[in-house]
């Protein structure tokens, strides 16, 4: 198959282009570099070296023999690009990893939240109506959120997309539905991912456009085993307070000895999965796209879910380290329950990869090995969501 990746040189879209060359597709990289340039602007580098995208490829071509094409475009702002890269590519899937992901980041100030829309909403309409305009039947397979639905439910299961309902419809009586599930976005970042999910419906529904949205819990890990062939195709890992997800962090705390930054109570739970199990679901869904003409298809991506604090204590537990409740720099629940359906990449195959001791050992490794990268003045999470809050710094590190 002809695969475009858009956003392949990010933390996900990177070992998922791998992983799509190795079983032999014929993929293209698109990607602007955004995401090195926001590492510049925050003076916070990705804690593995990761090798510019020219290196990359070229480790690729010498490690495999397989050539990955790479297109420098902004998808958000250059349309004209974006679509003249589809009509000569003329992919059979594009993956649409290409979106600003930090909630902390988004949440900064006006220009950034600015930013987050502009860039995001931007670029998933440009993909799509580009399509269009190329007359092509290409299948687009977007990386969604879990943080779409919020992260409480009235004690039943999240479904993967769409919620069955039933409406008084008075002398009609009692009429029954399906809807997208209600929205409840905790940030401006998630907040683009709902706005996305209305652009899809949309253009399903129009334009009969193949729709695939992964709603994705937190991606942690670094390697696959693709990345581990050469040093030159290590993935990045982000561990500052921006960019940095929970998981990865506490492991990169503990590697370096730093108190485990519990927002609040740690009550939040949160759904996860694996890197290696990520590609692997965006194979699962490229190789079965919906039909022309039916609605978009949802799942969502997510092996497991934890509570923060339960994570920090089996991590503290593992690795000897000191666990630290700061203020929650976020708006959040203090404590939610989360239950969440994935019946649908479980009947595809996959084979979750569940957090154990082992691959937690793995990503410290990592971590240990590049901790004279870290910067600690970047660790603590600095993003207010509203100006009456305080920073999650543990003490003694203002
Ligand atoms: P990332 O920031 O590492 O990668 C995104 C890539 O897209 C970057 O390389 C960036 O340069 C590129 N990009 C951004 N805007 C672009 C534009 N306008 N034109 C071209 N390229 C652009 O993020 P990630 O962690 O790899 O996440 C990828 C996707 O998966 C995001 O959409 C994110 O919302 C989603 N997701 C990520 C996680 C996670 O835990 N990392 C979890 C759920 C969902
Ligand atoms: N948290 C801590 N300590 C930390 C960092 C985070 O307690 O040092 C807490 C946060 O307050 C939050 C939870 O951990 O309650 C998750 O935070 P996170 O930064 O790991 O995840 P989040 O901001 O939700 O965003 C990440 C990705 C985003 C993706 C989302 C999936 O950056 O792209 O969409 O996970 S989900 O969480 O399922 O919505």
């Amino acid at each position: 198959m002809k695969i475009a990746v858009l956003g392949g040189d990010g933390f996900c879209g990177w070992p998922a282009s791998l992983h799509l060359s190795s079983l032999g597709h014929d993929v293209a990289i698109v990607d602007n570099l955004s995401r090195r340039r926001i590492d510049a602007e925050l003076g916070a580098e990705s804690l593995t070296p990761i090798a510019t995208i020219d290196e990359r490829l070229a480790a690729w071509r010498e490690v495999t023999g397989s050539e990955i094409a790479f297109r420098n475009i902004d998808i958000a702002q250059d349309y004209d690009g974006l679509l003249a890269f589809i009509e000569e590519f003329a992919p059979d899937a594009v993956i649409h990893f290409a979106e600003q992901r930090a909630a902390p980041y988004s949440m900064k100030n006006s220009r950034t939240k600015r930013y987050t829309v502009d860039n995001n909403v931007n670029a998933t309409h440009n993909l799509l109506a580009a399509i269009v305009e190329s007359g092509r039947d290409v299948h687009v397979v977007h990386l969604g959120t879990m943080g779409v639905y919020g992260y409480g439910t009235a004690g039943m299961k999240i479904p993967e997309g769409y919620l069955d309902i039933q409406v008084d419809a008075g002398e009609n009586g009692i009429v029954e539905q399906q809807i997208l599930y209600p929205t409840n976005p905790g940030s401006v970042y998630h907040m683009t991912k709902v706005l996305d999910q209305n652009l899809f419906a949309y253009y399903a529904k129009n334009d009969g456009l193949r729709i695939t949205d992964l709603h994705q819990g937190i991606v942690w890990g670094t390697h696959t085993a693709q990345t581990l062939r050469d040093e030159r195709l290590i993935n990045r890992f982000d561990y500052d307070g921006d960019y940095g997800t929970v998981l990865n962090r506490f492991l990169m705390q503990a590697a370096i000895g730093y108190p485990l930054t519990v927002h609040g109570t740690g009550g939040q739970t949160r759904a996860f999965i694996h890197i290696r199990d990520m590609a692997k679901c965006i194979q699962l869904a490229v190789e079965n796209p919906p039909a022309r003409g039916e609605r978009v298809k949802i799942f969502n991506q997510m092996t497991e879910t934890h509570r923060v604090r339960d994570l920090a204590e089996l991590i503290g537990r593992i690795a000897d380290a000191e666990v630290q409740m700061v203020p929650n720099p976020r708006k959040e629940s203090a404590e939610n329950e989360l239950h969440v359906v994935n019946d649908a990449f479980l009947d595809l195959g996959l084979r979750p990869t569940k957090l154990e001791e082992g691959l937690l050992v793995e990503v410290e490794d990592v971590a240990r090995r590049y901790a004279d990268r870290v910067d600690r003045s970047k660790i603590p999470a600095r993003s207010l969501w509203t100006s009456n809050q305080s920073e999650g710094v543990p003490q003694g590190e203002k």
